[in-house]
């Protein structure tokens, strides 16, 4: 199968005339300055695929429905409370459809890898499902009938709070000892089936694992994607602080064998010190910056974080909403309100080029996945942009995706499979009619 692209992203930059044959799930051939194919999908613009490197799924089910006041000053930990309402309610086959949903979203948006940060568990009174992969298995079934690539992390998640506190029963569904955890990620192992499927693992937080089960964790399953949410919020440094003397991501650095496989989620509140020792790590940040604002978590440093080769990656966390562009755009323009500049996520040049650069490469890092490219043997996880002015810059097109207007994803493949055309997932119809009506249920 033949695509040919006016202009396309390859690693070294933009090409023009470029044709590319996709053979099963790959990239086979890539040739700048070539004819069109006969029978070859033309497109204006195409590029690598996003990795989304932090999704939890079943949150897309409420999305849009935290936005009003109660009766007290909302907060991270007031829309946590209602998060909780609606954890307590999914099913497995409900988890399905909303996932399905996600996911498509995330599709036609332009990526093409999520890391489902999986810790919705049990059943909605607490106890096990008889299968304890129960809904894991409802998460594989939804990365495979939209087509989009998974990296499963199931959540270790132990406790309420730092100290440790006990887990509240808002937090029942989450809940894991060492030994079926275990279980629970050798049931996940055997039953990933696609060859592009991967399986990492996540403490939850620090307020969900101690340090040593983070420490157990990571000699038990090395070599993993081993993600963990951190330093989120000012309260969960000063609670960190007041435990265990320490600042969370002090508290890793000190105490864990932070490394190229780590995932820091968040990561908001450093000091330089923190800063420099993620960056020395290799660890990468993974930003969720329309989340962070949502939840209003507070800015990540990013100047100084990238100052120093930091590798970042993005995901869509809380899926309020899903855009490859939309996360692109606040990671840069939170940076710009709070140093009163502009173009700060770049050294150099375009800022859309590195941000959708460096969110490539790191995403892929954080997802033990082949870094995007449009080369010869890469995956074939594709997106063409379109330009309906056809302004003939490719130069500025990440920039205009990104801050500008008018550019939209049209197609998009998913290991080799035509999955978004004109902007639509080929099964948008029935996937938003099982999801609307599971959400008309739940809310
Ligand atoms: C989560 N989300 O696990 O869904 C969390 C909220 C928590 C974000 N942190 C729960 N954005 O951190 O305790
Ligand atoms: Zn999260």
């Amino acid at each position: 199968m033949w695509i040919h692209a006016e202009a396309a992203f390859l690693a070294d930059g933009w090409a023009r005339d470029v044709a590319v044959r996709l053979d099963g799930g790959a990239i086979a051939s890539v040739t700048p300055g070539a004819a069109a194919e006969p029978g070859a999908t033309r497109v204006q613009a195409l590029a690598p695929g996003m990795p989304n490197l932090h999704s939890h799924a079943f949150q897309r089910g409420f999305s849009g429905l935290t936005e009003w006041r109660g009766q007290s000053r909302d907060s991270f930990w007031t829309w946590r409370e209602m998060m909780y309402r609606f954890a307590l309610q999914v099913s497995p086959d409900e988890m399905d459809a909303v996932a399905a949903l996600a996911y498509a979203e995330m599709l036609e948006a332009g990526f093409t890898r999520v890391g489902e940060f999986h810790y919705l568990h049990h059943d909605t009174n607490g106890s096990p499902y008889a299968d304890p992969a129960e809904m894991s298995l409802r998460i594989f079934a939804a990365a495979e009938a939209t087509g989009i690539a998974l990296t499963h992390l199931p959540v270790f998640y132990a406790h309420g709070g730092f100290g440790p506190a006990p887990a509240g029963d808002g937090q029942r569904r989450f809940l894991h000892g060492p030994d079926s955890f275990g279980r629970l990620m050798e049931s996940c192992a055997a039953r990933l089936s696609r060859p592009q499927d991967r399986l990492g693992l996540a403490p939850h937080s620090l307020r969900g694992a101690t340090i040593e089960e983070i420490r157990e964790l990571a000699e038990t399953w090395p070599g993993r994607p081993f993600h963990i949410h951190v330093a989120e919020q000012v309260k969960e440094v000063e609670d960190c602080l007041a435990h265990a003397g320490a600042r969370p991501v002090e508290l890793l650095l000190d105490r864990a064998p932070l490394g190229p496989d780590w995932c820091l989620i968040h990561a908001t509140h450093l000091t330089p010190a923190e800063i420099a020792g993620i960056a020395a790590s290799g660890a990468v940040a993974g930003l969720c910056p329309v989340t962070e604002a949502n939840l209003g978590d507070g800015i990540f440093p990013a100047p100084e974080f990238l100052a120093q080769a930091g590798r970042f990656g993005i995901g869509t966390d809380s899926n309020v909403a899903i855009s490859v562009a939309g996360e692109l755009n606040m990671l840069e323009y939170s940076q710009r309100l709070a140093h009163r500049g502009r173009n700060i996520c770049t050294q150099d040049g375009s800022t859309g080029r590195a941000l959708f650069a460096g969110a490539l490469r790191g995403g892929a890092q954080a997802l033990a996945a082949p870094v995007p490219q449009i080369a010869a043997g890469a995956p074939a996880d594709l997106v063409a942009l379109d330009d309906p002015l056809a302004l003939d810059q490719a130069d500025s097109l990440l920039d205009r995706w990104i801050f500008g207007r008018g550019i939209h994803v049209r197609d998009v493949w998913a290991a080799g499979v035509h999955v978004v055309r004109d902007g639509q997932h080929r099964d948008r119809d029935r996937i938003v009619s099982a999801a609307a009506r599971v959400l008309r249920a739940l809310s």
